[in-house]
């Protein structure tokens, strides 16, 4: 079978121009794992000259998986979480899948309908159907929504769990904590890296059990400031596998926030996402004005499991984390031989 691969060319032109600076890297690769074709995309990462090689580096390991569990041949999507890069998987016919690179905080919704035409595209070149590899810019809402429906539920690709990166988010009023928290767990053996665009740092730190070969890794994002929260709260809680309510056990208003204003947000954003809740702040015990007892309440209410804690001493930091990671494992990884 030829491919038109001029065609093909051209197509990925189009949809790096629609993504703008969203985009890394694009890829099409075969059903057998060959790099048809890939394009460097505008976003500042895409400089990296060593960025395709670094990408199908990346792409190889999951791609036997990839083709296995999309074997639909139709328009299948999924996506995949590193560390430094989010992929979206789109298949495009029975020959081929579209991988598209994007920045590890990107959000995936508005290169949904862009992925899903380009892929009914490519799925065309490849059946040597005639195409136009022009793609036409999504302006109506009515368009994205009809493309979303047509495109098959997205669906989080089953990986190892090293190599699982989950997004952690932390949700409570200002001064509760948070930062402390994040920092007290990272402690020395984290990178930070500020999104300035976003007011947030994005910390990395790896959870391992002993005896247990899961492990897992949190991209724990933590926003600066309170000010700057209304603008990007959408993209700070969007897409986040785990998350963390944080009240203050000294501040009742801040307890009552968690059920009134913290937890639905948070759900809304995240539908699926696996959460806890923390009191802290239990050093200060001539202070205290919530109940251990309030706080379990609530989280049963709430169907989380709580946890009490200090950032100031460290007391039950470690564990918080360690409670989430294994409600991840629970929920996401399928333990062999355990
Ligand atoms: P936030 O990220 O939720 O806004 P921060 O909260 O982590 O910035 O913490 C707000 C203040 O509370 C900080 O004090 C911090 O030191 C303090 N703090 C955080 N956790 C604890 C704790 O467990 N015990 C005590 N006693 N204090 C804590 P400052 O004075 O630096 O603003
Ligand atoms: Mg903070």
């Amino acid at each position: 079978m030829s491919v038109d691969t001029k065609k093909l060319t051209a197509l990925l032109q189009w949809y790096k121009q629609s993504l703008g600076n969203e985009l890394i890297a694009a890829l099409v690769v075969n059903r057998d794992g060959l790099v048809m074709d890939s394009l460097i995309g505008s976003s500042e990462k895409s400089l990296n000259e060593e960025i395709i090689s670094g990408v199908s580096g990346l792409v190889e390991p999951v791609l036997t998986r990839i083709t296995e569990e999309f074997s639909s041949g139709s328009f299948g999507t999924g996506t995949f979480d590193t560390e430094d890069y989010r992929f979206i998987f789109c298949e495009a016919g029975p020959e081929a899948i579209l991988v598209t690179v994007l920045d590890a905080i990107a959000g995936v919704d508005p290169v949904f309908p862009y992925a899903y035409l380009a892929s009914e595209k490519i799925a065309r070149i490849f059946d040597g159907r005639t195409v136009s590899p022009v793609i036409p810019k999504l302006v109506s809402e009515q368009d994205i929504k009809q493309i979303q429906r047509k495109v098959d539920k997205l669906q989080k690709i089953n990986i190892k769990s090293g190599e699982y990166a989950f997004k952690l988010i932390l949700g409570g009023d200002g001064a509760v904590g948070k930062t402390s928290m994040v920092h007290r767990y990272v402690e020395n053996n984290f990178a930070t890296d500020y999104k300035s665009t976003i007011g947030t740092s994005i910390m990395k730190k790896n959870c391992s059990f002993e005896g247990l070969e899961s492990s897992v890794r949190f991209v724990i994002w933590d926003l600066a400031g309170q000010a700057q929260f209304k603008r990007v709260r959408q993209s700070y809680l969007a897409n986040a596998e785990t998350g963390i309510l944080v009240y203050d056990v000294t501040n009742r208003i801040s307890f009552e926030n968690v059920n009134k204003n913290w937890h639905s947000e948070i759900k809304k954003a995240s539908p699926n996402i696996s959460l806890i809740l923390v009191g802290n702040k239990i050093d200060l015990e001539n202070d205290r004005v919530v109940s251990t007892e309030e706080g379990e309440s609530l989280a049963q209410e709430l169907k989380l499991s709580y946890i009490e804690t200090s950032a100031k001493t460290g007391e039950n930091i470690n564990d918080a984390f360690k409670m989430l990671a294994l409600q991840i494992i629970k929920k996401f990884i399928v333990m062999e031989d355990v």
